[in-house]
């Protein structure tokens, strides 16, 4: 009995509907950062966004956490092939964040303090797909994993979830960031492993 639950057991693993093509599922929560971790003072915190004629909106740490706050249940996935199915984080929408700005762009550019920027289609930040996260599985996001707050867009590969986000710069046309210009691709669709050029 117990070979035929351990089978049993790898074989709907494998086949699990939720782990897109070419991923594995891990149960430990990896660091991939491309540089130290930068230290931000709550203090000093702010989060902007920036629209294509270059006004700015922006929020302080305390004018960030009195927006509504969502609980997302959701997987990751990331490009070097790691899947965390069931995290759950608590963040601002950025449905929220976004309704602030008047813009007609399509693109934004993610920055975070440390210097790392992604760029991701701007309707790919909207409709319930995208947050401003600063609590992992009930405590505040460490800051390895991007704490005070990083974005979470759980549907394309994890690299575009800038960890330490400090703004989004919208763009009219698409620029490629940090890994885009290093060969990652501009979209990043894990489902169709959108992961190079
Ligand atoms: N600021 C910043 N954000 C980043 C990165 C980074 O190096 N710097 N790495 C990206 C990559 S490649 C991945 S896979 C995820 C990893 O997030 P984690 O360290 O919380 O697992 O963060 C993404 N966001
Ligand atoms: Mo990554």
């Amino acid at each position: 009995m117990a070979v035929i639950s351990r089978g049993f057991g790898a074989r709907r693993r494998e086949s699990d509907p939720h782990l897109p093509p070419g991923q594995y599922l891990t149960e430990d929560f990896p660091v991939l950062s491309a540089g130290p971790t930068p230290r931000v003072d709550l203090a000093q915190w702010r989060f902007g966004i920036r629209n294509e004629r270059g006004q700015e909106v922006s929020w302080s740490w305390d004018e960030f956490l009195a927006l509504p706050i969502d609980d997302v249940h959701t997987d990751i996935h990331c490009v070097t092939r790691w899947s965390k199915l069931g995290t759950s984080w608590r963040g601002v929408s950025l449905d929220t964040l976004l309704a602030a700005v008047e813009t007609d762009a399509e693109y934004a550019m993610a920055h975070s303090y440390g210097g790392y920027t992604t760029n991701v289609p701007l309707d790919e930040l909207r409709g319930g797909q995208a947050w401003i996260a600063f609590e992992f599985e009930g405590e505040p996001l460490d800051p390895e994993h991007g704490g005070p707050a990083r974005l979470l867009v759980p549907h394309l590969y994890f690299w575009k979830s800038a960890k330490w986000v400090r703004g989004l710069t919208l763009m009219d046309h698409d620029e490629p960031g940090f890994w885009e210009q290093n060969g990652y691709n501009m979209h990043g669709d894990p489902w169709t492993e959108e992961r190079y050029w």
